[in-house]
């Protein structure tokens, strides 16, 4: 079995903090790998969006869970799994995290919204909140069906992202903590980093914190670090967005130009797709084995 969660534990146990980028499939998870990331993000948000969705809990659990399954057949980083709310109540989440933790996830994050979310950093998004006490069992249930005891379950809170301030954000925290939770993600969409940078100063607990600082881009990891409470470091949606970047510049260039005599400068040669597709391997395998 595929046992990746030691890894993150011990990078959070000495001190460190891990650097986790998004991945939406199998493809962008490997250059993940390749980048030299600590590991991936299998995010919501990517996932919907490669399948031309909202991230409003329209992928189904099974759609989540096949795409992360894949990627962890094609890698060997621990991926956190972004199970989103559990896909339901409390019950729902048993056998959500037993599924994610069977198919090789290093770690699962789970969400105080409710069912179903709306995306984090949409203006004005609907954004309600589970009462804290149900979301405690949402934990519990996590907990009561996790196998390996190195698997992670990170609480996250969304109680910035909903405008409910500092006060409420610590409270959840303290209580999901409390509940069990190895560590709490905190989310803001502030365009500075200042509200995180309060919370993270405030918080006064053993749970390590994990941020995703797509909204303020001045937290550097250098800066992240100094804070010293910080975990993990999710860059949350820079693999579609470098998706989209690439495929809409080139796109446009074909249809300027009305053919592709101008587009290889800027795309990797199909040799590079041999290469992560393996076709050496291929063709040493047809040596061996076919006659
Ligand atoms: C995701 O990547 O799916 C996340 C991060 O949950 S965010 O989209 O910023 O909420
Ligand atoms: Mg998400």
């Amino acid at each position: 079995m595929r046992k990746t969660s030691k890894n993150l534990r011990e990078i959070i146990a000495n001190g460190g903090m891990a650097r986790v980028m998004a991945a939406h499939d199998p493809l962008s998870a490997m250059l993940v790998e390749e980048a030299g990331f600590d590991g991936i993000w299998a995010s919501g948000f990517e996932i919907s969006a490669a399948m031309g969705l909202a991230d409003i809990s329209l992928v189904s659990m099974t759609e989540h869970l096949t795409n992360m399954r894949n990627m962890a057949a094609r890698t060997s980083l621990p991926i956190v799994a972004d199970i989103d709310t559990g896909y339901g109540n409390a019950i729902n989440v048993l056998y959500t995290v037993e599924q994610f933790e069977a198919a090789g996830a290093a770690a699962v994050v789970i969400e105080d919204k409710m069912f179903p979310k709306v995306t984090s950093l949409i203006d004005g998004g609907r954004q309600d909140l589970l009462p804290i006490a149900e979301f405690q069992g949402k934990i519990e249930a996590a907990l009561s069906v996790r196998k390996d005891p190195e698997f992670l379950i990170i609480a996250r809170t969304e109680a910035l992202i909903a405008g409910r301030g500092e006060r409420e954000a610590l409270e959840r925290a303290r209580a999901y903590q409390a509940a069990g939770a190895d560590m709490i993600l905190i989310h803001s969409k502030q365009k500075t980093p200042d509200e995180i940078e309060s919370f993270i100063k405030a918080w006064d607990g053993k749970a390590k914190i994990v941020i995703v600082p797509t909204a303020y881009p001045q937290m550097t990891e250098a800066r992240a670090r100094s804070l010293e409470k910080i975990g993990i470091l999710i860059y949350g949606n820079h693999a579609v967005r470098a998706a989209v970047t690439g495929m809409q510049k080139v796109f446009a260039q074909i249809i300027t130009d009305g053919g592709i005599q101008n587009v290889n400068a800027d795309i990797v040669p199909v040799s590079e797709i041999f290469r992560l597709q393996k076709m050496d391997e291929v063709k040493q395998n047809e040596k061996r084995f076919l006659r």
